[in-house]
């Protein structure tokens, strides 16, 4: 882990809101990848509680939400040996750099983002941080100068604002920001609901068997299993529109064991969906059971969660300073002495 400038590593960055608890699909679409990515970037990991707080939040919960978020995600192998690992609301630089963007942000942008009309449209009134929180995602991102951000696919807008506001601050300063890439996993990395395996699984799906939390236990994780919702037809084979459910299944199973489609086609040719299901229900355990063993441990461990916090936003808050400070400069603000 550096904030050394001269790294030849490319910067990965991305943040998540401290939203409890993590599912199948997060893991498989999202934070599997990133593991994957500790080794060749130098990479930027934070838990967005200053995002979180756009919607109504219990301050208690919030708490202890970033808490079981960070455990969460370093049980899923997210080390702090390699990446620095923060809460953003440790780091002094993001908003100040979210204000400078927003000067140069036209506000007809902002308006036009889909999920804040889409979230607007739930609330009674809505909350001008709402509006703003693009902004607040940019200069996350611009702030640690990153190269590639991996986000889910409603978060692509938000990353072509970071993009046109980069190139705004450069063309109307001087070159100062990287131009950031969006990573959108796979779309075969989707995971569907087990109870409506047209929709995705989702941590606001009110049904909850259809939904695998990471911290399931072996019992929780296997019941839901063998109640997805499936078909009549009764061949284990790979039919996105006819059989989705079965699909979803099949896909999830190739995801933790590293099998093909066809493999597990050809494996289960002539057996039941019990037969299947009992298969798929194993394997998700058995990746399952290590991350939730690590997650028991760690949430155990406050210090050493704090400790790592504390190391993250020490790393974070060097680099955010200096692209805050240059910045400052090229707006025009005169240099603080000290
Ligand atoms: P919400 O319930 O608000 O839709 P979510 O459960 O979809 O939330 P996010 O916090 O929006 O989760 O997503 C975090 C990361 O996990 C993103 O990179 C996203 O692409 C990925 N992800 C979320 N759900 C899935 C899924 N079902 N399959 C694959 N990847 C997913
Ligand atoms: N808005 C994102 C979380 C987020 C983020 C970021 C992701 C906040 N800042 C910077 C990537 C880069 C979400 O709600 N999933």
């Amino acid at each position: 882990m550096s904030d050394n400038d001269a790294s030849p590593k490319p910067v990965i960055l991305t943040g998540a809101q401290p939203t409890g608890r993590l599912h199948l699909g997060n893991y498989l679409g999202a934070v599997r990848n990133w593991n994957a990515m500790q080794d060749d970037y130098t990479c930027f990991f934070f838990i967005s509680n200053q995002h979180a707080i756009t919607l109504p939040k219990v301050p208690a919960e919030l708490r202890q939400n970033t808490y079981l978020c960070l455990a969460q995600y370093m049980a899923c192998g997210l080390d702090p040996e390699k990446s620095t690992l923060f809460a953003q609301s440790h780091v002094i630089g993001h908003n100040e750099l979210a204000w400078v963007l927003s000067c140069i942000c036209p506000l007809g942008q902002l308006e036009r983002m889909t999920q804040f009309k889409d979230k607007a449209k739930k609330q009674i009134s809505v909350n001008s941080g709402l509006l703003f929180y693009p902004v607040l995602m940019a200069a996350d991102i611009l702030l640690y100068n990153a190269n590639v951000v991996p986000v889910g696919e409603d978060q692509k807008q938000h990353l072509e604002l970071t993009r046109d506001l980069a190139e705004k601050f450069n063309s109307t300063f001087s070159p100062t920001f990287n131009v950031p890439e969006a990573y959108i996993g796979k779309a075969g990395a989707r995971v569907m609901s087990l109870q409506n395996p047209t929709t995705k699984m989702s941590k606001s799906d009110p049904n909850k068997l259809g939904t695998v939390d990471l911290i399931d236990s072996a019992d929780v994780v296997r019941k839901k299993i063998m109640s997805a919702v499936t078909d009549s037809e009764g061949s284990v084979r790979v039919d996105f529109a006819n059989k989705p459910g079965i699909s979803n299944l099949i896909s999830i199973f190739a995801a933790v064991t590293g099998k093909s489609a066809q493999e597990i086609e050809d494996e289960f040719a002539g057996k039941g969906y019990g037969d299947f299901k009992k298969c798929v229900a194993d394997a998700v355990i058995a990746t399952l059971d290590p991350v939730r063993e690590r997650y028991e441990r760690l949430i155990k461990d406050r210090a050493f969660l704090d400790e790592t916090l504390k190391k993250g936003a020490e790393v974070a808050q060097r680099v955010a300073f200096k692209t805050l400070s240059k910045v400052y400069r090229k707006v025009g603000f005169p240099e603080k002495i000290r």
